[in-house]
């Protein structure tokens, strides 16, 4: 669904609606209380809601204020995990399917300015390999052994099936619930639908508007530097026209200069802040505004104490700035498409990101994902509507870590038509990739098709355990091979598990020093290799996860504790990046 990020200026308005609101559990009677905007498994030291499977209601009371009387109002939630209903006074009026992209519902007809009604939100949590992120659906787990045969197990294992359980085939907490902003918002009636800003370095840019209503009246839009002197303008529901001594948008440690476009129509107003900017593959390289970029910075994930996967601008604040503080340059949103306010954020300050659908755990059978394909496309234009226009964004990823070599052929039936659409709908062009798990390479069909050689790699940690000299002989096998295929590739993953605090003066497995070991000998590997273009340690925080023996209060693979102290691991790629940015800012 095409929706605008929510704006007050002089034409809109809007009325968040975080706070406390009613709440309970598919099953209860009491109505209890829960804070929104945040996941709602860990507001409660009651485990049911860590556990939940199923459905979850939310309740509140709004009023449309009278002063919105002959404006376009409606409900907009930026993120309602993973589908939802939406009721008011017990009529359903909408619903969404997906928990990481925004939907709006219309309230015209239904509420009228000055009026009150009952908002109710039907959150269901569950997972299967109808939905993205996918869970499992014989009860398999992702991270336990299932001790196939053992009677007592399997009789276990169906007892739990019966029950209700909900398992993903993805490492990262389920987490639910809404998680992002929900406001009421007004338009004039006649509005902006959807716009679309497109630069070039040498200064032209186009645009296109949707509009609805308002037959006859003609949109027109300025553009406004970042003074907000008006430096070009046009008219018409598109065109193209030239900003004059362009200034670009840079990633760090350049300038991330943005200009706002704003378009009229009628009575409405929209700004859409932009940045002039250029990306595209030449070869082994990666270009920004025609420059080589290199990609560093560890991959995240939406996840915090308490809030859970919660949006909160706090924590993205303090992320970016431990990434400055880290000289990063970049992320990839794994596994989902993050909350707008992310991306806003990192237009300002210049941090690139790999924007990812939430394709991940995609299994392969025989039927290598027939039931999923057209709701995976709807959720790829939907993600690609919504971010096409930050400067931030240069690369989309399709997924993470499908299974593409037991069926490659599959595999490549069912992913390359997706790369396709991404470059379709798509107005930049931006290059488009898929990322790939620890596998037998030379089968991969769809990963070697990308513009971009996205894969993840544990030699030394998943395999080879805790003997960096043999990860180091094996993971140089695997670049050679790579290398002959003459595209960019970026080490998208690398990791190992780390307590923070544990320490050995031999580096082993789980050690701080096992850490910084464990990068070494990777980075030595990637820095002798031009086709390498980036490299995206896993994870810049530790994370929840679901529970299992592989792993100890989560994934503590974060180069930061979860509540973001740095392990020794961060002061590593300090050091070693504040290296690279420097060179970089040279060339600058
Ligand atoms: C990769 C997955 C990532 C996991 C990571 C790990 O892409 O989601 O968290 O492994 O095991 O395979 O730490």
């Amino acid at each position: 669904m095409k929706t605008l990020y929510p704006q007050n200026n002089a034409a809109r308005t809007l009325v968040d609606l975080g706070g406390i609101w009613d709440f309970r559990l598919e099953g209860d009677r009491e109505w209890q209380r829960i804070s929104v905007p945040a996941s709602y498994n860990d507001q409660s030291p009651d485990p049911r809601f860590r556990r939940h499977v199923g459905k979850a209601e939310y309740r509140r009371k709004i009023t449309v204020p009278s002063l919105w009387k002959g404006m376009r109002v409606c409900l907009r939630f930026d993120g309602a995990a993973h589908s939802a209903r939406i009721l008011l006074d017990g009529k359903e009026i909408g619903s969404h399917r997906g928990g990481f992209l925004p939907f709006e519902v219309e309230l015209g007809g239904i509420l009228e300015a000055g009026e009150s009604a009952w908002l109710t939100v039907e959150t269901d949590n569950r997972i299967n390999h109808s939905t993205l992120p996918i869970g499992t659906e014989d009860g398999s787990t992702f991270l336990g052994s299932d001790n196939p045969g053992i009677t007592a197990v399997e009789a276990g294992k169906k007892r739990q099936l019966e029950q209700g359980i909900n398992q993903p085939a993805f490492d990262f907490f389920n987490y639910t619930g809404l998680q992002r902003p929900v406001r009421l918002i007004a338009t004039p009636k006649a509005y902006i639908r959807d716009v679309t800003v497109v630069a070039r370095t040498d200064g032209t840019v186009c645009w296109s508007a949707e509009t609805c209503g308002g037959e006859g009246q003609e949109v027109r839009v300025e553009f406004l530097d970042a003074d907000e002197k008006t430096v070009a303008a046009g008219a018409g529901s598109e065109g193209s026209t030239r900003i004059p001594e362009p200034r670009l948008w840079e990633p760090r440690p350049g300038t991330p200069y943005l200009y706002t476009a704003r378009f009229t129509f009628g009575e409405d107003i929209y700004e859409q802040p932009f940045g002039i900017r250029e990306v595209r593959v030449e070869g082994t390289r990666f270009l920004i505004n025609g420059k080589p970029f290199r990609f560093h910075g560890p991959c995240k994930h939406e996840d915090s104490a308490f809030h859970g996967r919660g949006m909160d601008q706090t924590l993205n604040m303090m992320d970016i700035n431990l990434y400055r503080w880290m000289h990063a340059n970049c992320f990839r949103t794994s596994h989902y498409p993050y909350a707008e306010e992310m991306y806003r954020l990192c237009d300002r300050e210049g941090i690139v990101i790999v924007d990812e659908t939430p394709a991940v755990g995609m299994w392969a059978d025989e039927n290598y994902g027939w039931n999923l394909k057209p709701y995976h496309e709807e959720v790829l234009k939907d993600m690609i509507a919504r971010d096409k226009n930050h400067p931030c964004v240069v690369m989309w990823s399709l997924g993470n870590e499908p299974d593409t070599e037991t069926y490659p052929d599959k595999a490549y039936d069912y992913w390359h038509p997706l790369y396709e659409l991404a470059h379709r709908e798509d107005p930049q062009g931006r290059p488009v990739t898929l990322v790939g798990c620890q596998n037998r390479y030379e089968r991969d069909r769809i990963i070697p098709a990308m513009d971009v050689v996205m894969i993840n790699r544990y030699y030394g940690w998943y395999n080879l355990s805790g003997d960096l000299e043999t990860a180091r002989y094996a993971l140089r096998m695997e670049l050679d091979w790579w290398e002959k295929l003459g595209k960019p590739l970026i080490l998208s993953e690398y990791g190992a598990d780390t307590i923070p605090g544990l320490h050995g003066a031999a580096p082993e497995m789980f050690t701080e020093e096992f850490q910084v070991a464990f990068y070494e000998t990777f980075n030595a590997c990637l820095d002798e290799r031009e086709f390498v273009i980036g490299e995206m340690p896993w994870n810049f925080a530790d994370f929840s996860t679901c529970q299992g023996p592989l792993r100890v209060g989560g994934n503590r693979k974060g180069l930061f504790s979860r509540d973001r102290q740095p392990k020794m691991a961060a002061h590593y790629f300090r050091k070693r990046w504040g290296e690279m940015e420097e060179r970089t800012g040279k060339q600058h």
